[in-house]
């Protein structure tokens, strides 16, 4: 028995097939059914050597092995082709591409001051107070012991909804509906918008963010307000020099402003300040214990302060910027500068 000439055969048959195969599965079953342990051609030649002659054994192993090494040879190369014509079919990526620039969210320079402050006074056990933006005359004005005839209550000067309803002016009314319904003590900060007839120019706005503040306890005394308002003022504006000024407001006595030391300058006098070296950055005071009576707070019992500001000033001091009409423009070009 010659095993040569079926080794030849193996040979020829295996290269065509080897080379017909269109995919890397194709591929796969040609060296199944070549080289295969179990049913590949080749084993069962391979089977077939213990019937021959120790010569013929050793001319037919040799052939044999040839064959098996040649036919592995022509399987990784056309492996390779395959490969590369898939490489070839993929969708290709230019990896020198520019990439599309990616949206990032800015928060509003507002926002920023206002989420500042509620965190120096949350830190200090105040809780954040929300309430409506339509107000009556009475939690607008008369609670806060504005007289009848107060020129804020007219409607120069307020925007009425109807004869009693009011766009409100200042959160303050928010403290007074706190007050009803909680009763003392209370430590309460309120951000909100309020409104005022006022045209909108480079340094007014109709509609603005106030946030105010609330004390009441035991024993509350103007040391409470100058303590806690300077630290708020060295938190937010990192260690600057503050001053009290007095003031006067219908709803506190003694009322007072605070002023720090101009941030842009530091004192030295700049346009931001006017060349005071000071900036005004709240209006403060004791409540007025008329102010705790309509709240149905005992006056006798308690005492309070307060402090009112508006955050869009805060930031046009804080950035720079000359018209406060760029905070309500929605320029996209002017908010984007605010991302972090
Ligand atoms: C300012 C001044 C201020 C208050 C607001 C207040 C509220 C209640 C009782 C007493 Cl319920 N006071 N608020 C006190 C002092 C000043 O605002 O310049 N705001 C922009």
């Amino acid at each position: 028995m010659n095993l040569i000439p079926q080794a030849e055969q193996l040979e020829r048959e295996g290269i065509e097939r080897i080379a017909a195969a269109r995919t890397r599965d194709e591929l796969e079953a040609a060296r199944t059914a070549l080289l295969g342990r179990k049913n590949g051609r080749l084993t069962a030649l391979l089977a077939e050597l213990p019937k021959l002659s120790a010569d013929e054994k050793r001319a037919a192993g040799s052939a044999l092995n040839k064959v098996k090494l040649l036919l592995e040879g022509c399987l990784a190369e056309r492996d390779a082709e395959l490969a590369a014509l898939a490489r070839q079919d993929a969708p290709r990526v230019d990896v020198t591409m520019p990439a599309r620039a990616r949206w990032r969210g800015a928060k509003h320079p507002v926002t920023i001051i206002i989420e500042e402050v509620e965190q120096i006074f949350r830190e200090l056990g105040f809780t954040v107070a929300l309430g409506p933006e339509a107000e009556t005359e009475w939690y607008n004005f008369t609670a806060l012991n504005f007289p009848p005839d107060h020129p804020a209550i007219d409607m120069h000067d307020t925007l009425y909804l109807s004869d009693d309803v009011l766009l409100r002016t200042h959160t303050s009314p928010v403290q007074i509906r706190t007050l009803q319904t909680y009763g003392a003590p209370v430590r309460i900060l309120v951000p909100g918008n309020v409104y005022r007839r006022d045209f909108f120019d480079a340094s007014h706005a109709p509609m603005f963010a106030q946030i105010e503040g609330l004390a009441v306890d035991e024993g509350i005394s103007f040391v409470d307000l100058k303590a806690t308002l300077t630290h708020f003022a060295q938190q937010l504006f990192g260690g600057t020099k503050t001053r009290f000024r007095p003031s006067y407001f219908p709803f506190t006595e003694p009322s007072a402003e605070m002023d720090v030391e101009c941030t842009i300058c530091h004192g030295s006098g700049c346009a931001t300040c006017k060349g005071s070296g000071w900036m005004e950055i709240l209006g403060s005071g004791m409540v007025h214990p008329e102010v705790l009576t309509a709240s149905g707070v005992d006056a006798e019992k308690y005492t309070g302060w307060a402090f009112g500001m508006g955050p869009a000033r805060m930031a046009l001091a804080r950035y720079g910027i000359p018209d406060i009409r760029a905070l309500y423009d929605s320029d996209i070009r002017f908010l984007r500068q605010f991302a972090r």
